[in-house]
C-alpha cells in the first residue's frame, strides 16, 4: 500500500520537530520546539507548516508578553485591535486581551477583522488561563467549506462580494467590501469568506436574497467536517492562517479564562472583477430601499474616495 505523508498522523521528515495532525479537515500540535529561541531556517518552516495545517497548537510554552511579540514581529507588522481597547497591564500596544469575565468570550464563527481593507494575515494566541473543563476553540477550514458546496452554488458566489463591518464592536461605520470566494494565490484554491459575526449583506442581491444567502452560507462553515477542535492547557500558544480560516469557542465553561493575541497584518484580499452591479443601482427605490441604506452609505464613500469599495 502506498502511504502518502499526507495521511501519515505524525509527520517528522525534514523537520527537527514532531507534528501530530489532530482532525482530517485541519489543525496540527507541534512540539519539541521552543518558539522563544527559533534559529535558522525555523520560521519559514513554520510558515510553511502553517500553511499546510491552518492553525498550529504548541502546548507547554508559557511565553511572556515580550516573548510573544518577538515571535510574532518574525512574521510581519502586529497591531493591537482597531476597535477593542483592552490591554495587558504593561500596556503592550500590540497586545490584545480577551477576559471572559469582562465579557471576552469570542463564541460567534468568525475570521478576525474582516471589516478591515486588509484583515489580519494570521493571529498568535497565547492561553493564559482556562477552565479545567469546556472553553475549547474550534477552527474551520474555508477552502474544504466551498468545494463541499454544489457546482452550481460555488459559481454563484464565485460572481458575489460581501459588505463585512465592525457591528459586533458598535462600530457599523467600519465596513469594506471582499469577495463572497478568495483564492489562494499561491494553490489557486478558493475559500468560503463569510463570517455570521462580520459579514453583514451581499453586495449584488435583494437584502432578503443576501439573508437567506448568507445564512446558508455561514451555518454551511460550520459543518463537523470542515472543522477541528482543540482543547486547551495554559501555557500553550495557537497560531491560524486567519486568511482561509473561521474560528469560534465554545461558552460553556464556568471560571475564568483569559488570552492574550497578537495579530500580524498586512493581508491583502485581491477581488475578482465585478460581474454583477450592486443591487441599489438597479433596484426600484421603494420603502425596501431601507434596507440598502448601509450598503449605499458605504458605496458613496468609497466613490468619494475615488477608490474601489
Ligand atoms: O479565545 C479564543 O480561543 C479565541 C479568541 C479569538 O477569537 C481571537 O483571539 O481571535
Ligand atoms: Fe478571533
Amino acid at each position: 500500500m502506498n502511504i502518502s505523508s499526507e495521511t501519515l498522523e505524525t509527520e517528522t521528515a525534514d523537520l527537527p520537530w514532531t507534528v501530530k495532525r489532530l482532525a482530517p479537515a485541519l489543525g496540527a500540535e507541534v512540539t519539541g520546539i521552543d518558539l522563544a529561541t527559533l534559529a535558522g531556517d525555523d520560521i519559514p518552516r513554520l510558515t510553511q507548516l502553517l500553511h499546510k495545517h491552518m492553525v498550529l497548537f504548541f502546548p507547554g510554552q508559557f511565553m511572556s508578553a515580550e516573548d510573544q511579540i518577538g515571535f510574532g514581529r518574525h512574521f510581519g507588522h502586529l497591531e493591537g485591535h482597531p476597535n477593542l481597547k483592552e490591554r495587558t497591564p504593561e500596556e503592550h500596544p500590540e497586545l490584545f486581551r480577551l477576559a471572559a469575565s469582562s465579557g471576552g468570550i469570542a463564541d460567534e464563527w468568525h475570521t478576525d477583522l474582516t471589516f478591515l481593507d486588509r484583515p489580519s494575515l494570521m493571529s498568535i494566541l497565547n492561553m493564559k488561563t482556562c477552565p479545567a473543563v469546556g472553553g475549547d476553540t474550534m477552527w474551520s477550514n474555508l477552502f474544504a467549506a466551498y468545494e463541499g458546496l454544489s457546482p452550481p452554488l460555488r459559481d454563484l458566489c464565485d460572481g458575489l462580494s460581501a459588505l463585512h463591518d465592525a457591528h459586533p464592536h458598535g462600530r457599523e461605520d467600519r465596513m469594506t467590501i471582499h469577495p463572497v470566494v478568495r483564492i489562494d494565490p499561491d494553490s489557486g484554491r478558493k475559500a468560503l469568506y463569510v463570517s455570521e459575526h462580520f459579514t453583514r449583506r451581499i453586495v449584488e442581491m435583494s437584502a432578503q436574497e443576501s439573508d437567506h444567502l448568507l445564512s446558508y452560507l455561514t451555518n454551511w462553515v460550520k459543518q463537523p467536517v470542515f472543522t477541528v477542535r482543540y482543547n486547551w492547557s495554559a501555557g500553550t500558544i495557537g497560531m491560524w492562517d486567519n486568511r482561509f480560516t473561521q474560528h469560534y469557542v465554545l461558552n460553556d465553561f464556568t471560571g475564568e479564562r483569559v488570552i492574550e493575541r497578537v495579530t500580524v497584518m498586512g493581508d491583502q484580499v485581491n477581488p475578482p472583477p465585478a460581474k454583477y452591479p450592486p443591487f441599489p443601482e438597479s433596484a426600484k427605490r421603494s420603502a425596501m430601499s431601507r434596507h440598502d441604506r448601509q450598503l449605499v452609505r458605504h458605496l458613496r464613500a468609497a466613490e468619494e474616495d475615488g477608490g474601489a469599495a
